[in-house]
């Protein structure tokens, strides 16, 4: 099974990531990596930082002549912005004199309850690992089995269905047409837009909102919508909480910073109607086998893959660090205070899409390796093929 954790401050030298359980013989390049992580760099209304850094992964293990050898693959990806922060962000010797102390919670932000958790008197090292800076190593680390998953034949893509008040209109016949491509289709055509919206008018809309909310010293958030195409069905499993994919999915969406919300399917729109108009029913076709017209279930029903496309999506908050203050206090006098701005985006929806897919790819993963197990990509693809097979001749004419 694939695990990973990710190491790394925000003003820190490095982000790092160990990632271990990716089976062997995956071929992967270093490209395919930093294609994701400058994915993640881009859309509009990232602030200053995306002009510093040029996120880029060293592979420091696990990979032998462009192929995984099953161990553990260990990644860094530097921090530009370090050589500015060497002083402030020692990691032995304190300089008071050029290290000021942050005394002003930002509300939304995890500044005071961090700063509490954690016995600090400074809120720098809250913000140094809360922040989203994080997740480029969670992207790089999540390309692995996004690699693994593509040679499996299973895709995740992604969009950007709002920003703030600017939301798409159903784009389902759009979506339709990509689908069938492979959900690689909806994060390419998205890819094309700044804000990775997939209608014209809508984008132009959220980055008037950008430019509007950047005006007022605010911030914006939005809705990412995530597909999954090729997981055939019976994968995740109803016998128990910890093996239900549709949980661990959603585990994995709201674990990205500034995430609070998860929907599968249409499931807020499903609980407003009676099963009749909910469920997605069963039909039989001679050279497809099993198939449903609608897809409500967004892709899970008994926690475990339907068969169809998986479809998620995800509720970002605006980001809470914005410039023009919300009320505060100083942690230290009591006093109440205007919070203060730590450098920040105005909107980081469209990248929260690109780590929304990265996060999501070892769950898919961890779901056929528990089902099919295996150390070797080519024995994975054999006993996937049979799974393949027998489901079809049991349904197929
Ligand atoms: C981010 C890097 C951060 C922020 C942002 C995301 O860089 P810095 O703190 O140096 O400006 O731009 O993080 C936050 C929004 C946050 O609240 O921490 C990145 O690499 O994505």
């Amino acid at each position: 099974m694939i695990r990973y954790f990710t190491a790394g401050e925000s003003h820190g030298p490095a982000l790092s990531a160990i990632v271990e359980g990716v089976p062997a013989g995956v071929s992967i390049t270093l490209e395919e990596i930093n294609h994701q992580l400058t994915r993640r760099q881009q859309g509009y209304g990232r602030g200053g930082r995306m002009k510093i850094e040029t996120d880029q992964a060293e592979v420091l293990s696990g990979i032998r002549f462009g192929k995984t050898i099953g161990s553990p693959i260990a990644l860094i990806i530097k921090n530009r912005d370090w050589a500015n922060w060497i002083t402030s962000m020692a990691q032995f010797e304190k300089n008071d004199e050029k290290t000021a102390k942050i005394t002003i919670p930002r509300p939304g932000h995890a500044d005071l309850a961090g700063l509490i958790k954690y016995g600090f008197d400074d809120i720098r090292p809250v913000i140094e690992r809360s922040s989203a800076r994080e997740t480029a190593a969670r992207v790089a680390a999540g390309a692995l089995s996004k690699v693994f998953l593509k040679a499996l034949g299973i895709e995740i893509g992604s969009y950007i269905s709002a920003i703030g008040a600017a939301a798409e209109p159903s784009a389902e016949v759009q979506l339709d047409g990509l689908l069938s491509q492979g959900a690689d289709a909806i994060s390419r055509q998205a890819d094309l837009s700044t804000v990775r919206m997939l209608s014209k008018t809508t984008e132009a809309e959220a980055v008037a909102a950008i430019d509007e909310a950047k005006k007022r010293g605010d911030t914006l958030g939005g809705i990412i919508e995530i597909f999954i195409t090729g997981v055939p069905v019976g994968f995740g499993s109803y016998v128990q909480h910890d093996r239900r994919l549709d949980a661990a999915l959603a585990s994995a969406i709201l674990s990205i910073q500034a995430i609070k919300g998860v929907e599968i399917g249409t499931a807020f729109e499903n609980a407003r109607k009676p099963g009749s108009e909910v469920h997605d029913e069963l039909h039989l076709s001679p050279l497809e086998g099993v198939i449903r017209k609608t897809n409500r279930a967004g892709g899970l029903e008994g926690s475990m893959s339907s068969g169809q496309t998986i479809h998620l999506r995800a509720a970002m908050k605006p980001i809470s660090s914005l410039i023009t203050p919300l009320h505060s206090f100083d942690i230290e006098t009591l006093q109440p205070l205007p919070s203060r701005f730590e450098r920040s985006d105005t909107c980081a929806v469209p990248a929260a899409g690109i780590v929304a897919e990265a996060v999501v790819a070892p769950v898919i993963a961890n779901a056929i390796l528990e089902k099919l197990g295996g150390d070797h990509l080519d024995e994975i693809l054999q006993r996937l093929d049979l799974y393949r097979q027998s489901i079809h001749n049991t349904f197929c004419a």
